[in-house]
């Protein structure tokens, strides 16, 4: 199968709507049972700098989203092993997925089943055989305007890691797979000390830059499949998937000391700024809402003790 490129003037300006995606290019799942039109999509996506994951197994389509992170799904309505339809009721419920756009692609015309798909909750539907123009402009149209929604919907405005709720949502999602598969998966509580302190002597300013400050600590030092997020004011709260707690505990001790020597700088004057870490595992509570209380209770020992410590 081969489909013609056409240098359409409009779709290659598509390509320099910005400079942001040259990085971090838009990601696309396509879920088709046909590998071949499959592969025929991911190419024209990718011609046009987008990032395609095909997906012909539906069994591996919510792990993969949440491995993969897409922009937007691309899906067949019909499917032998599966209904799209069903399949998209199921995205749909997840709250970690919340308002991620799906299109169908599929041969169907008539306009009452195409309509009843949009009243479930689907974004749109191309309809097979699709002009090359036609998918590449509207999903790159879709998935640019998501993935703006999705960031201030996920990420905290100051240090551009994951907000609160987003982390929750993230969280029970893995405790659920960690057990399934049963893995480790430790979850990490990081508060700074005698913070309101740097606020007094230094200003709020010099108090945001030390949050700043750590947030890039934390993402250079962590792996990319940890969950970093700004849990609260001068709290912070990780995930760390397929880790035990004596892992996690070695991680954290290193990671205090190291950041506690770093000179941060306000105008003229340098100081130096601790945390307290509490830290709890699977391998001890029954769910998210044990770990995260256990996770909290071992934060405050770490206070109660002194600060600058990980207890768990
Ligand atoms: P402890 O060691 O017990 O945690 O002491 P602490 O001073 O860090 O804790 P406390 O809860 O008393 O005060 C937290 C301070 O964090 C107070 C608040 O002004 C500051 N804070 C919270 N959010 C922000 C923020 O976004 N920017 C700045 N600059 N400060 C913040
Ligand atoms: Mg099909
Ligand atoms: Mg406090
Ligand atoms: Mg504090
Ligand atoms: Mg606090």
């Amino acid at each position: 199968l081969a489909w013609p490129l056409l240098a359409h003037e409009l779709i290659d300006n598509l390509n320099f709507g910005d400079l942001g995606e040259k990085r971090d290019p838009l990601r696309v799942m396509i879920v088709e049972d046909m590998a071949s039109l499959a592969g025929l999509y991911a190419n024209v996506l990718n011609s046009h700098g987008v990032d395609a994951l095909q997906v012909t197994d539906p069994a591996r389509v919510l792990d993969g989203i949440v491995q993969f992170r897409p922009d937007l799904i691309l899906m067949d309505m019909y499917m032998p092993e599966c209904n799209g339809m069903e399949l998209a009721q199921i995205i749909r419920q997840q709250r970690l997925l919340d308002g991620i756009p799906i299109l169908f692609l599929s041969v169907e015309k008539r306009q009452s089943i195409q309509l009843d798909t949009l009243t479930l909750g689907i974004d749109g539907f191309l309809t097979k055989p699709v002009a090359p123009e036609e998918l590449v402009v509207t999903v790159i149209n879709r998935a640019r305007r998501y993935r703006k929604l999705r960031s201030y919907m996920i990420n905290d405005s100051l240090t551009g890691l994951l907000n609160h709720s987003h982390l929750y949502a993230q969280l029970e999602y893995e405790v659920l797979r960690a057990k399934r598969d049963q893995r480790a998966l430790s979850l990490v509580m990081l508060d700074l000390d005698h913070f309101k302190t740097i606020n007094d002597s230094y200003g709020h300013p010099a108090g945001d830059e030390v949050l700043v400050n750590l947030a890039r600590f934390l993402k250079e030092r962590l792996r990319r499949s940890d969950l970093i997020s700004r849990y609260g004011g001068e709290e912070f709260a990780i995930v760390l998937p397929g880790t035990r707690q004596e892992d996690a505990l070695r991680i954290m001790n290193a990671m205090r000391q190291a950041f506690s020597q770093i000179e941060q700088r306000s105008n003229q004057q340098t100081f130096h700024q601790t945390f307290s870490v509490g830290i709890s595992s699977l391998a001890s509570a029954e769910d998210t809402t044990q770990l995260v209380q256990q996770a909290d209770d071992m934060l405050y020992q770490a206070k109660r003790l002194g600060r600058n410590r990980v207890e768990g």
